[in-house]
């Protein structure tokens, strides 16, 4: 399909990079997208008529600003801020905040774009968005973390509001973050609505949103497995990162009777020769979340714990059937997959966005390897988002039970959708990225006609 559309997707794809220079991570996100699509528009002219893929890949707005803050010596710091507003044909604009040193235009772009078709799955009204800053949360004092909260905010309030643009967490924004600037925006403003999701559920956030991308990636893989009525039982998984997504993946294959061998942080590795127990997860995130360390310490306090410095999990020395990468961009490259392959992995769900490389993903297809695109997979946790401001617009609250229960159909349907799209004909096997990219195209695509040119 690819060869037979080659000269217009690399026309299209020069065309972006001209207008875009020096943003790698967007062009290989549109790449990915218009691979699946310019075939799809070719057969379908009435996106082509419109002109869809060109304006979809054009931002509605950037924003960008001077974030200045005090540390605690008193020296005034500065970053750089931004929130792009991507798309908002279907609903405000959405999408995380992320706060680490490597974010720039590009990242976001990438991430933005990315979103217009996740939320789009998730079959709720939200429109497409992505912000955050190249301020480094780590190492900083609370204090530090609110002053640089609080000044960012004091920007972004301009532009966003409950029914123009919901931002929410991601790398670097998780409670404490949403919490200051919560608090912040709710001073400025003197509103108390659902600006933010991800919010404490003491204070208007939603039962399981914390749990809600984790859960819901393996809520998807687990339907990928019943697929062949197979399950997770038994299953030996690799997990990567050890912040939000991964801990709650974790979890959840644990309560699947699945076994996770590895987890880690940018710093290396560690491997549970036996699967992390319960008691395991629940000291790592204590260790996380409460007193932001590192994951060697955990190695330091058991002996069936083994850590291995610089190494990415997916060297871990066991067999491997299910692979969940759970941290960030590029995160498994082409010799990765190939490792992967070796030790015997059948599917590969990305918890994270764009996890892995284009050269990984095409060794997965290569080689008959489930994979499960980041849009599709970690759709849960903006899903959940989208719960939250229903639950907010209606001034009440529901059960996690009744929460978890949306968070699970959302993750079948959005399944299905795949499956409807991405089936080929002949052989019967599901290329889930064709499948997530035209549903979440479709949706987009037919609400910017019937908007006109806007
Ligand atoms: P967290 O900040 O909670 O955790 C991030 C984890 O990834 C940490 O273990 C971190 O290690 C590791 N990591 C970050 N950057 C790098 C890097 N450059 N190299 C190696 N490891 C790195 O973030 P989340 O768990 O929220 O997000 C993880 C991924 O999931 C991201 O891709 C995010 O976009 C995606 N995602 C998140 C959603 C959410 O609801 N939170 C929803 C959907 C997708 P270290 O501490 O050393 O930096
Ligand atoms: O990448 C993502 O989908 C997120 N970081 C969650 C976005 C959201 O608005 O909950």
């Amino acid at each position: 399909m690819r060869q037979k559309y080659k000269a217009e997707i690399d026309s299209f794809m020069s065309e972006v990079k001209s207008r875009n220079p020096d943003e790698p991570e967007f062009f290989q996100a549109v790449e990915e997208v218009v691979e699946t699509i310019i075939p799809f528009i070719e057969e379908h002219p009435i996106y082509k008529e419109a002109n869809i893929l060109h304006r979809i890949t054009e931002p509605e707005r950037v924003i960008m600003f001077r974030v200045p803050w005090l540390d605690s010596e008193g020296n005034i710091q500065v970053n750089r801020g931004y929130r792009v507003e991507y798309n908002s044909a279907i609903g405000p604009y959405k999408g995380g905040l992320r706060f680490h040193p490597s974010v720039n235009l590009s990242v976001l772009k990438f991430l933005g774009f990315e979103q217009i078709f996740k939320n789009a799955l998730t079959t709720l009204p939200l429109g497409g968005g992505k912000g955050g800053s190249d301020f480094d949360p780590k190492g900083k004092t609370d204090a530090e973390v609110m002053n640089f909260c609080q000044s960012f905010m004091s920007e972004l309030q301009r532009h966003i509001g409950a029914n123009t643009d919901v931002p929410a967490g991601d790398i670097g924004v998780g409670a404490r973050e949403i919490g200051y600037m919560f608090g912040q925006y709710k001073r400025l403003r003197n509103e108390f609505t659902g600006v933010l999701t991800g919010k404490s559920p003491n204070w208007g956030g939603s039962f399981i949103r914390p749990e809600a991308t984790g859960y819901g990636s393996v809520y998807f893989i687990d339907e990928i497995l019943k697929r062949s009525n197979d399950s997770l039982e038994g299953k030996t998984v690799a997990v990567s990162g050890s912040g939000n997504v991964s801990q709650y993946a974790t979890e959840k294959v644990l309560e699947l009777g699945g076994k996770v061998v590895t987890l880690s942080d940018s710093s290396g590795y560690i491997y549970f020769k036996d699967g992390i127990t319960r008691e395991q997860l629940d000291e790592l995130m204590e260790l996380k979340n409460v007193k932001r360390g590192r994951v060697s310490e955990m190695a330091a306090n058991h002996s069936n714990i083994e850590y291995f410095e610089g190494e990415r999990v997916w060297n871990a020395p066991c067999t491997i059937d299910i692979a969940i990468p759970c941290a960030t961009q590029n995160e498994l490259d082409e010799s990765d997959a190939k490792k992967l392959i070796e030790k015997g992995v059948k599917i590969v769900g990305e918890g994270a966005n764009m996890p892995s490389t284009p050269e990984a993903v095409e060794a997965f297809y290569e080689n008959d390897v489930i994979f499960g695109p980041g849009k599709a997979v970690n759709a849960g946790g903006v899903a959940t988002s989208g719960l939250e401001m229903a639950q907010n617009a209606m001034n009440m609250r529901w059960s996690r039970e009744k929460v978890d229960q949306e968070l699970l159909s959302i993750m079948k349907n959005i399944h299905e959708q795949c499956v409807r799209y991405g089936t080929d004909d002949e052989t019967g096997k599901v290329d889930y990225v064709r499948g997530a990219n035209i549903a979440g195209f479709v949706k987009v695509a037919d609400a910017m006609i019937d908007q006109g040119a806007v």
